[in-house]
């Protein structure tokens, strides 16, 4: 993502296909009903969403298979909106990256999904995904998102865990099956979540849905995609969650937006909370060179009428700008790169072992006999708040 000066009225910030942002139609088309009260917002055709979307300088849209086709739809009203949906995709060159399947709507999903105890309501949950599957496909996508919602419990006693988990897997084992056999070039990222809707949900943090990842029959076809609400709702760094799952090779998609800790699941325009957070996450993104798509799962506040939810879309896209821009001051700033190697940041690069077998061998471990050194070193500063300051700094625009 480069600087930008086009002089048309757009500034350094103005969002551009290049930067490869995406939004669920689920998201700018929220319509701000929450549990203690009703829709503030009329609902939003796609059709209008790609359309203003694409005006503000979006990618492309992801969707649940519900939010295009709507539940009940018969063949041939599926072919009239896939037409219309076809054609706004055309006109303004947009994009269809990802879809997932609602698989946490339908009171038949109450008690689970892909982990109910009925096994017809498994059996339903799966069918239902091979045909979201083959919508997406039909539409470009290369990733579905698999965010098990009503994969867990209230009543402990109602769900044997290590069986719920066998059936988990046992169900994205044969989604795999399936794309293989059909010859999809699709990976699917399962987003974990800790709470919300149900009291206790099965896969809550990255760290979980990595461990049973490991244990799939084709594991390479599945990664994450984490959700910055979601990991902060635990009280974890998304920061954090989001290397260690690039680390993995496993960051297949992200869920951008922001969140408090400890509060419910706020979905609030990115970088609106927890902006040094956000802006580790940006920097690792650009550092890494992540090919994916910057997607944005959020909704405008419910104060907000419609005209509303379009600054919040651009607002989550201009952050997300301005951090790349921090990210990029951050390594130009001498004062900053100063303080990282007063910190030894760049020490990790360097293997600790030079050779392994000598190690094992004459059992040293460096210098703990030198005289002094080990003194010197435990009575060393860090240098850690210098360093975090200047990153204040740079976030508040003093440097
Ligand atoms: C729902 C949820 C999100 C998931 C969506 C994908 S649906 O809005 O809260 O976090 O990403 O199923
Ligand atoms: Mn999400
Ligand atoms: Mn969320």
């Amino acid at each position: 993502m480069g600087q930008r000066t086009d002089g048309s009225g757009s500034d350094a910030f103005t969002p551009r296909k290049e930067d490869r942002f995406t939004f669920g139609l689920w998201t700018v088309g929220n319509p701000g009903r929450d549990v203690f009260g009703s829709e503030v917002r009329p609902p939003l055709d796609p059709v209008v969403s790609v359309q203003r979307l694409a005006e503000l300088g979006a990618y492309g849209v992801s969707f649940h298979d519900d939010d295009l086709i709507p539940p009940g739809s018969s063949p041939s009203e599926r072919e009239t909106i896939l037409k219309r949906f076809r054609a706004v995709l055309d006109a303004t060159g947009m994009t269809v990256p990802m879809t997932t399947t609602n698989l946490f709507s339908h009171p038949v999903f109450k008690g689970g999904a892909f982990t109910a105890n009925d096994p017809d309501v498994r059996r339903l949950a799966v069918a239902k995904v091979m045909d979201s599957i083959d919508l997406g496909v039909e539409l470009g996508a290369t990733v579905h998102v698999l965010w098990g919602g009503r994969e867990g419990v209230e009543a402990q006693g109602a769900t044997d865990v290590r069986l719920a988990l066998d059936r988990y897997a046992e169900a994205i084992n044969l989604l795999c099956d399936y794309v293989r056999e059909r010859g999809y070039d699709l990976r699917f990222a399962l987003e974990p979540k800790p709470n919300e809707p149900r009291g206790i949900m099965l896969l809550p943090t990255v760290g979980h849905a990595l461990a049973f990842i490991e244990r799939l029959a084709l594991p390479e076809m599945v990664g994450v995609n984490p959700e910055f609400a979601h990991e902060t709702m635990s009280g974890l760094s998304f920061h954090q969650a989001v290397a260690q799952a690039l680390w993995a090779g496993k960051l297949f998609h992200i869920d951008l937006n922001a969140q408090l800790p400890g509060r419910y699941d706020q979905d609030f325009r990115f970088g609106s909370e927890e902006v040094k957070e956000a802006f580790f996450l940006v920097k690792l993104l650009e550092d890494a060179r992540w090919e994916g798509m910057r997607h944005f799962d959020a909704h405008a506040y419910r104060t907000e009428d419609p005209e509303g939810v379009w600054e919040f879309a651009k607002g989550c896209m201009r952050t997300y700008l301005m951090l790349a821009d921090k990210a990029r001051r951050w390594a130009a700033d001498e004062e900053i790169q100063a303080a990282l190697v007063a910190a030894g940041v760049p020490s990790l690069a360097e293997p600790t072992w030079e050779d392994t077998a000598q190690v094992l061998r004459a059992h040293v471990s460096a210098k703990r006999d030198q005289q002094g050194w080990l003194e010197e070193v435990a009575t060393r500063g860090l240098g850690h708040e210098r360093l975090d300051q200047l990153v204040v700094e740079l976030l508040l625009g003093v440097r």
